[in-house]
């Protein structure tokens, strides 16, 4: 049965095009900066959000009918997910998905049969995964809905809550290694805390720790070769959340040896509630040597929350798109962790909303490729570290350099001139004129 039927499948028809239902960027086998753009932005589907979020919020209960012919809360309605979740991809082109256990399947009266319905529902997914080209991503473990981890999974101060997740993530390992996932995901839900006054640090974050590193072990011992990653953010729904940034994560990665085992999610709308830009922590999980994979929404300046909009900020791709570019491509893909803005309620809108995401971020590819080939910001930053080539500056570089011949040569010197102009305003014109010229 088709869900969609009444909606096309999504073309490429170019930037004059006023077809809602069509892509003005996205040009899947168009090769650009020596790949298809497919290849560059490996585009997944969040289960979550696209096939389970209705739009409720704290003030009303949904306005989208995800219900996709079948009754919420039953397996015949997490099959018609499945059903829909890959006739909608089909139709945008997308390979790739990612997902939570919970998102596959509602919840059972204990573990035995939530597992026995994630074996049947991988089983279904699995059967269409072979009769299309479309691939999982990565999956993960929901420790952060059910009341039981009101106080976090891996940081609980229960064992048995610890336990539990503990079997949901064996379980969650087992779906992904079975649907062929490249890689597997924490993001730390409740892991942090409200008041220090009740919460043991350090003990939590030892906890936090162990269980990655068990989940590692086990998932190598079924054959899981891909790459564990963090998604950091700062906040919400905990007040402080341990994996504040990809700087705070890759600190806690290294700290517990976790860090060949694993790189980041890199989430925009996660950075810019770090108050952070999406670019820095692209660059910071970069420059480690972790960029794994993205999470690719926006947030709203206005708003202090996860808004999780569709990409639309071209300014902003770009420049995430340079960076990724920079640091040789994603081993991950862009997930559109993201949804539809409350009052956007309808299917067509599910559709709109990923013909923007993928758009924007396919002319911040065209973009970026042309801030590349255009060479004056990278010459600049280039130029602007030049002194360091002098003799004495490539002894500091190679780290040979000593304190007295530093002073030394500031002494020679006389006063230090100036450093040179950082001239932003020039930089940002050149943003401007590759964007916009
Ligand atoms: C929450 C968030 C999650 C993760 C997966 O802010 O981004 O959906 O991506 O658990
Ligand atoms: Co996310």
């Amino acid at each position: 049965m088709s869900l969609f039927k009444h909606l096309p499948q999504i073309k490429y028809e170019g930037p004059k095009s006023k077809n809602p239902l069509a892509f003005k960027y996205y040009d899947a086998e168009r090769v650009i900066h020596g790949k298809k753009m497919k290849d560059h932005l490996k585009f997944a589907m969040a289960w979550w959000h696209n096939l389970s979020a209705t739009g409720q919020d704290m003030f009303g209960p949904g306005t989208a009918d995800k219900s996709f012919g079948a009754q919420p809360g039953t397996m015949e309605h997490a099959k018609a997910k499945v059903d829909a979740g890959f006739e909608f991809m089909q139709k945008l082109g997308i390979e790739y998905f990612c997902f939570h256990d919970t998102d596959l399947v509602p919840e059972g009266k204990d573990l035995a049969e939530t597992n026995q319905r994630l074996d049947d529902i991988t089983d279904y997914i699995k059967a269409k995964m072979a009769e299309t080209n479309i691939q999982c991503l990565w999956g993960t473990a929901n420790l952060f809905s059910h009341p039981r981890y009101m106080n976090g999974a891996g940081s609980s101060n229960s064992l048995d809550v610890y336990c539990h997740a503990a079997a949901q993530l064996k379980k969650a390992i087992e779906c992904t290694v079975k649907l062929g996932g490249s890689g597997y995901v924490f993001w730390g839900g409740r892991e942090g805390y409200e008041t220090l006054l009740n919460t043991d640090m350090q003990f939590e974050q030892e906890n936090i720790a162990a269980l990655m590193r068990m989940s590692v072990d086990y998932a190598r011992s079924i054959g899981f070769t891909g790459d564990f990653y963090i998604e950091p953010k700062p906040k919400e729904p905990m007040k402080h959340q341990y994996d504040f940034d990809a700087a705070t994560a890759i600190g806690f990665l290294r700290q517990y040896g976790l860090d060949k085992d694993f790189k980041l999610n890199i989430e925009a709308n996660h950075a810019t509630l770090a108050g952070h830009t999406f670019q820095h922590d692209l660059r910071v999980a970069a420059i480690n040597g972790m960029l794994g994979s993205v999470d690719a929404n926006q947030g709203d300046d206005m708003l202090g929350w996860d808004t999780d909009q569709f990409p639309s900020n071209v300014y902003e791709t770009t420049l995430a798109m340079y960076e990724i570019l920079k640091a040789g491509g994603l081993q991950g893909g862009l997930n559109f962790d993201a949804k539809n803005r409350r009052p956007s309620y309808t299917h067509e809108d599910m559709f709109e909303g990923f013909i923007l995401g993928m758009d924007s971020f396919a002319l911040g590819l065209i973009k970026a490729v042309e801030l590349m080939e255009d060479g004056r910001i990278d010459g600049f930053v280039k130029q602007r570290y030049a002194s360091y080539g002098s003799q004495l500056g490539q002894k500091v570089r190679a780290g040979k350099a000593s304190l007295e011949e530093l002073a030394e040569h500031a002494i020679q010197k006389g006063n230090a001139p100036l450093p040179g102009s950082g001239r932003q305003e020039y930089l940002e014109g050149v943003i401007n004129d590759v964007l916009f010229g």
